[in-house]
């Protein structure tokens, strides 16, 4: 209110200036209160590469998604000629079958699943976010979508080829604000499928969940 008042009275000053400022003040404190909770212990920087050999609390629709993460390069594993390229050993792989090193090498369920597997919430606290995406190329149907506050932001897809390629987006303009990561596979054509792997960047995830 005292910013008020002072602009107010200061010669030539307009009360839409005092309302800028304001509007400044707030986002400040919306910057200043993102950065305290990041610095909390509830919240830590965090990345999703699916190594532990599960979806870590990734939430899964219709049946695509049933058997990951997938194990090691499965492409390779069948002669398909193209390479996972997957971060360490699990990725998520739609058109395979291979979850654990003990089943089949090469195993594949097809293009015929469809579904959708969101991320654990994380609050974004930088400029980047990364990940490999790989598998299908049609983004009307195959796509990884960057939602904040539910509302979709930003979207990939793959190049029609099994090697995930690493994507980078600059998301400074979400600073603060929580997010997912949400994996869309709606098509049983051919490349109907997505594969995803290594999630990180700017990003942190409430520990206590
Ligand atoms: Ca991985």
């Amino acid at each position: 209110m005292t910013c008020v008042v002072l602009f107010m009275m200061m010669e030539g000053a307009k009360p839409v200036l005092a309302t800028k400022v304001w509007q400044k003040i707030r986002m400040l404190e919306d910057r200043v209160k993102a950065l305290e909770e990041t610095c909390t212990d509830k919240y830590q920087p965090c990345k999703f590469d699916f190594e532990d050999g599960t979806l870590g609390g990734w939430f899964k629709t219709g049946t695509v998604f049933n058997n990951q993460p997938t194990y090691g390069d499965n492409p390779t594993a069948r002669k398909r000629g193209q390479s996972a390229k997957q971060q360490g050993d699990y990725w998520i792989g739609g058109f395979e079958d291979r979850h654990t090193p003990n089943d089949k090498p090469g195993a594949s369920q097809g293009d015929g699943p469809k579904g959708t597997l969101t991320s654990p919430v994380f609050k974004i606290t930088g400029r980047y976010i990364t990940f490999l995406i790989g598998g299908g190329c049609d983004a009307a149907w195959i796509r990884a979508e960057l939602l904040v506050d539910y509302k979709v932001e930003k979207t990939a897809t793959g190049k029609c080829h099994e090697a995930m390629e690493r994507v980078t987006w600059d998301v400074i303009g979400f600073y603060g604000q929580k997010a997912h990561i949400r994996l869309i596979d709606n098509s049983s054509g051919k490349w109907g499928h997505i594969n995803f792997d290594d999630l990180k960047g700017d990003i942190s995830c409430d520990i206590t969940k």
